[in-house]
């Protein structure tokens, strides 16, 4: 299965790209989106309707502002849709968080850190690392190899 990755905005990209990163580093197929809740109203519908049947077993939505991208679509697919809050020179991300994080009950949205891409990548793979050993492993030596890291950190 892959992950799709969708933005509201090519403003976005500078944040988004990090999970792009992260999921090439799994081996993990991807797809990127423009795609905005309210500018592509459309698209963002046609989009979320036929993710499921087009192979992708999670989204990643990444959104600023008003960040409503991630709740629209997940309100029209099962697929599990985790957001990335994009920090806003007006009020920082809080704006963006809030939008993401407060969804009403009975439609989820994944909330992750503000900018924090990366980690929604990783998240996708735990979710996807469930039904493929392979991905599961290499997860276990992701983390493996990141406390070994702080392990060996010295300050001189
Ligand atoms: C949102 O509006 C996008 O996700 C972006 O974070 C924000 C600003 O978009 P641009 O005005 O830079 O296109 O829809």
């Amino acid at each position: 299965m892959k992950v799709a990755i969708v933005m509201g905005s090519k403003s976005d990209w500078g944040v988004m790209s990090a999970a792009v990163e992260t999921l090439k580093d799994f081996g993990i197929e991807n797809e990127v989106r423009i795609i905005s809740a309210h500018r592509t109203p459309d698209l963002a519908a046609d989009f979320a309707r036929n993710a499921a049947a087009n192979g992708i077993g999670v989204i990643i939505a990444g959104a600023g502002g008003a960040a409503h991208l991630g709740g629209v679509i997940a309100a029209m697919t099962n697929v599990p849709v985790i957001g990335v809050p994009i920090r806003t020179q007006t009020m920082g991300g809080l704006d963006s968080l809030l939008s993401i994080v407060q969804m009403p009950s009975g439609i989820p949205v994944a909330t992750m850190a503000i900018d924090g891409a990366k980690n929604a990548a990783l998240y996708a793979v735990a979710i996807l690392a469930l039904n493929d050993r392979e991905l599961a492993a290499k997860l276990e030596e992701f983390r493996r190899k990141q406390t070994q890291k702080v392990l060996e950190t010295t300050i001189d």
